[in-house]
């Protein structure tokens, strides 16, 4: 481990590493040789990636041959090695649930008790099962497990949901939702200060990007007696510009709006006066 350079383990090719990638990017990180090589130097932060199944990766983080790793929650619950989550990070977002065939009659967890179970989430399986109190035959599969109980191989699943598209071309319905998962960051634990440091810069920058992407920036014009009801509306990071329009008795106001509630926000903004509303992406937040 270089004590001047983090090195940090993702996706080599799959779901996680576009995401992973343009994450890096909008933290003004890019990487000199792509995902082809085994390892590659980052410009704009000492940070040096290593190109990794996901599998591999809590395994990697634990050995110390990477600090940190970006993966699937569920991968790390799934690996059990001793890593430490340290952040969210947003993207890749699924659910792992149980389903079963359409037209089966579903009685509640119970149902599942004495059945077989396909899976590429075991260790995640077997948990859920006891820590509900069942006992079911678990199978063991890697890909395609959604269409073993079309072939009477198994009763149920328990696999990676997103769209749900997968689950109806194959006949099956999702019965029980046991964990929402999203790409994380994970580090090894008690790493040594000065890559500590690294990291903690690196989740800063990660910080700025995040609150970025959930808040929007908003100009709206509005008269001068509507100004406090609309003022009001509008939290801002400390409060809201206002700025004098040439018109007399017309003013501009600048703020910030969560992603989470903006529509009603804008709703609301509207009935209470406020004109020529414009909705604007931030590059970063940096507090
Ligand atoms: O080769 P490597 O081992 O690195 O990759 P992998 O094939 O094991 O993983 P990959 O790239 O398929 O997925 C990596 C991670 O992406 C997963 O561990 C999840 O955290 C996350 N993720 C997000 C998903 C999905 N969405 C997803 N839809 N992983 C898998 N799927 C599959 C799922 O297995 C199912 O078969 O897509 C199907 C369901 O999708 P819908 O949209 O039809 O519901
Ligand atoms: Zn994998």
């Amino acid at each position: 481990m270089n004590n001047n350079t983090l090195t940090l383990a993702i996706q080599k090719s799959g779901r996680l590493s576009e995401g992973s990638l343009k994450l890096l990017k909008k933290c003004g990180i890019d990487i000199q040789n792509g995902p082809n090589h085994l390892k590659a130097k980052a410009t704009g932060f000492p940070l040096e990636l290593i190109f990794l199944r996901d599998d591999d990766i809590p395994q990697y983080v634990e050995d110390g041959v990477a600090s940190a790793g970006i993966l699937g929650y569920n991968e790390v619950l799934e690996k059990k090695r001793d890593v430490e989550v340290i952040q969210k990070l947003g993207f890749s977002k699924c659910r792992l649930s149980i389903a079963v065939a359409r037209d089966v009659h579903y009685t509640g967890r119970d149902f599942l008790n004495g059945k077989r179970i396909a899976t590429s989430y075991p260790g995640i399986l077997k948990d859920f099962l006891a820590d509900n109190g069942l006992t079911a035959e678990i199978h063991p599969i890697s890909g395609s497990v959604e269409v073993t109980p079309g072939l009477g191989l198994a009763d149920a699943i328990f696999e990676i949901v997103s769209s749900g598209g997968t689950l109806l071309s194959n006949g099956l319905r999702e019965v029980e939702t046991i964990l929402h998962s999203e790409a994380v960051m994970i580090a090894k634990p008690d790493l040594p200060g000065q890559i500590r440091d690294l990291l903690e810069k690196l989740l800063f920058r990660i910080n700025a990007v995040q609150r970025a992407e959930n808040n929007k920036y908003i100009l709206l014009n509005a008269p001068k007696e509507k100004l406090d009801e609309i003022i009001a509306l509008l939290p801002g990071v400390k409060s809201p510009t206002i700025m004098p329009l040439a018109i007399k008795g017309w003013y501009s106001l600048h703020s910030v709006v969560n992603e989470d509630d903006f529509w009603g926000v804008i709703d609301k903004l509207k009935d209470a006066g406020a004109e020529g509303i414009l909705v604007v992406p931030i590059e970063k937040i940096v507090t």
